[in-house]
């Protein structure tokens, strides 16, 4: 794999080169280990809700469970190195979130997995605050309109920042947060048809201001991640602006629908390797880390996705990790990591041997 002799230059300006070097606080240390990464050619890989259910195993008694059950484990004898979580139905005071895992587990396996020199990160499905549907329920165009300033639901959505940001803040460990994730495409409600690019751009920085200025929540770095398959120009027109943003992520995925496993992916590789060219161009000039924030196939219908799909489509980009989508319990084939027994074992396991692909051994 490359390595990235400017990501190197701007990982020392991150780190102060002068004679009284400044004490790094934990997203520093953060950051420069996600540098640290790119510029070697390294990769770290990221499974979403690993550690509390797989494909066919859920943990029920988590309080007395030590935590140490994983499909990547099962597979690869290591833990991902990052765990992502989603905070879907936090904003409403839940126990559990959108996907039934109780936030109490969720902090317990991230703070876990950072003790066990994992990262973790959080995306965010919440609720539609005008409609009362879910995040997908895209039947209004006038949503993100109503929680910004002195709109109808802003006080409501208040509350629904700070439920977030208390439970952010009760980890007690950094975090790699990116809401309003895929806002390119028009399936939740916060995205391109949705709201103005304005509005977005609003929507962000209002929780960005929340969480870092009334909160004080500074461990966090803050991920932008659009649908990949969205032009450079569209993919910048939303953004919110250097100052609130530490990660350029995409989320790409590879479809299969009516066509062969084949063509959907040479498809896959020309979508990904595209996007991973413009955003290696934007995260240099906006000296921004990157990563594939998710990405997947879905029940891995090809035996070789790990080694001959995404290995080749994102080696020769610095992308710091790349997180694949979660293993449902509930729903047999929506899984986008192997398991054991499964047919497609042997490549991911060789896939997490390669030199350049960082797990996280026991
Ligand atoms: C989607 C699917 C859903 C899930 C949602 C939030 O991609 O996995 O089943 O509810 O993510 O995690």
């Amino acid at each position: 794999m490359k390595k990235f002799v400017l990501l190197s230059a701007l990982a020392l300006v991150a780190c102060g080169t002068g004679s009284k070097k400044p004490v790094e606080t934990p997203k520093d240390q953060l950051v420069h280990r996600l540098f640290g990464y790119a510029q070697n050619g390294q990769i770290a890989y990221g499974h979403q809700d690993d550690l509390v259910y797989g494909h066919n195993w859920v943990l029920t008694d988590w309080e007395n469970d030590p935590l140490e059950r994983s499909d990547v484990k099962d597979v690869t004898g290591k833990y991902p190195m990052v765990l992502g979580f989603d905070l879907g139905g936090i904003e409403l005071g839940q126990a559990k979130n959108l996907d039934g895992v109780p936030f109490g587990l969720m902090r317990k396996a991230a703070q876990k997995h950072v003790e066990r020199g994992g990262i973790v990160t959080f995306s965010w499905h919440p609720r539609n605050p005008l409609t009362g549907g879910d995040a997908w329920d895209v039947s209004s165009d006038q949503v993100v309109k109503s929680v910004l300033r002195d709109g109808e639901k802003s006080g409501e959505f208040k509350l629904w920042l700070r439920r977030a940001a208390d439970f952010i803040e009760s980890l007690g460990v950094p975090v790699i947060f990116r809401p309003w994730h895929e806002n390119v495409g028009s399936w939740f409600w916060w995205g391109g048809k949705l709201c103005s690019a304005r509005e977005y751009q609003e929507l962000y920085r209002m929780t960005w201001l929340y969480f870092t200025k009334d909160r004080g929540l500074t461990d966090i770095l803050w991920c932008y991640s659009p649908n990949g398959d969205c032009s450079p120009q569209a993919y910048m027109e939303r953004y919110p602006g250097d100052e609130f943003v530490d990660i350029l992520g995409i989320d790409t995925y590879e479809y299969v629908g009516n066509g062969s496993v084949e063509e959907a992916g040479v498809r896959y590789m020309e979508e990904l390797k595209g996007a991973l060219t413009y955003l290696t161009a934007l995260s240099y000039e906006h000296e921004k880390l990157m990563c594939l924030s998710e990405t997947g196939l879905e029940g891995l219908p090809d035996p070789q996705w790990w080694t001959a799909r995404l290995l080749p489509a994102m080696k020769d980009f610095p992308v710091s990790y790349v997180l694949t989508w979660r293993n449902a319990h509930d729903k047999p084939g929506h899984f986008y990591a192997a398991w054991k027994g499964f047919e497609n074992e042997a490549d991911m396991k060789a896939f997490a041997e390669l030199e350049n692909i960082i797990l996280l051994k026991q």
